[in-house]
């Protein structure tokens, strides 16, 4: 009898982490996306952040809504001829500040459509279940969704406007032609006279910002160093978190706070799961994250080469942080 040997057929498939790792760290100066960040542990660690005296982002961006969300909701609805919003959130997480505008549409119209568009689907179900129970009127329609990648929404009902809300400068942590190719894919999911609604986190002295990504408690560094805690965990890696430390860098021909994590000594460090040994020299950085700090100008500039017209803007009485009512032209 013949034995006739088949092909073997070897399908090499890695995990976004692990693609993304290799690629940034078998790189001659190494980096990891800041996505990587956003484990169940960096997630909890942000949330963190964000109530730390140094990180005023959050809180500032959450009073310039606590002044204003009932005129952001009446200039959304202004010279859009139709009498009620649906609200979307990009990367909606806990979807916290937003409760404001989501209260002050409900004032105005009774109900609500609110969208939160985010990765994470645990996210999202709790933030529908805390929403629904603590805003009567708000109906949440979540979607498990990359808006990097594509937007597509619920359709709109006759008589209403759609207002996206992109907050938390989240938009600072791409570069500015992702930042522009990111506006240039809500743009097209939204018809003319549809908003957006954006926060962007200003620039301003240096001292500040660099004690916003370095506080004194040491959280931003633990959220940082959780990055290679994270390989260590999902990828076996061996990264000795002592062995590194957090730095957090201001680039001024940039505009961006930098965060790195810097080898203090000469070591090795092995990733099993991806066949891969690397070697660090003392000082050696592997470069984390960038938050850009834009001028007003720049924003507006940005917003109408996508095919926005930027109506309106609210800022704090220091001009740290500014959200714009965009419209879709
Ligand atoms: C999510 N993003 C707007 C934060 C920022 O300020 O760039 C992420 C962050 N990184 C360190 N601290 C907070």
């Amino acid at each position: 009898m013949t034995t006739i040997a088949l092909p073997q057929i070897i399908i090499q498939s890695e995990s976004p982490v692990a693609l993304a790792v290799r690629e940034g760290l078998a790189a001659h100066r190494k980096s990891l996306p800041a996505w990587l960040f956003y484990d169940a542990a960096g997630s909890h660690l942000f949330d963190q952040i964000t109530h730390l005296p140094e990180y005023y982002l959050t809180r500032t961006e959450r009073a310039i809504f606590a002044a204003n969300a009932s005129e952001i909701i009446e200039k959304a609805l202004q010279a859009s001829g139709l009498s009620r919003l649906r609200i979307a959130e990009l990367g909606a997480g806990s979807a916290d500040k937003t409760r404001l505008l989501l209260q002050a549409a409900i004032e105005f119209q009774g109900t609500l459509f609110y969208e939160p568009l985010d990765v994470s689907a645990s996210a999202l179900h709790a933030a529908r279940q805390r929403i629904e129970h603590e805003i009567p009127g708000v109906h949440v329609l979540p979607r498990v969704m990359d808006y990097t990648q594509g937007l597509d929404f619920y359709p709109a009902a006759a008589g209403e406007r759609r207002m996206v809300l992109y907050i938390g400068s989240s938009i600072g942590n791409f570069e500015p032609h992702q930042a522009a190719r990111i506006l240039e894919i809500v743009r097209a999911g939204l018809e003319p006279g549809d908003t957006l609604l954006l926060g962007v986190d200003l620039q301003k002295d240096e001292s500040t910002l660099l004690a916003a990504y370095d506080d004194a408690a040491g959280v931003t560094a633990r959220f940082n160093l959780n990055m290679l805690a994270r390989l260590n965990r999902e990828l076996a890696a061996d990264f000795d978190l002592e062995a590194f430390a957090h730095r957090a860098v201001w680039n001024p021909t940039e505009s961006r706070i930098e965060m790195h994590l810097e080898s203090l000594v000469a070591q090795r460090v092995q990733i099993p799961a991806l066949d891969l040994e690397l070697s660090f020299a003392t000082g050696e950085r592997i470069h984390t994250e960038n938050s850009y700090k834009y001028a007003p100008g720049q924003v507006e500039a940005m917003l109408a080469e996508t095919g926005f017209n930027p109506e309106n803007s609210w800022t704090d009485e220091r001009g740290w942080f500014a959200v714009w009512l965009a419209r879709a032209q």
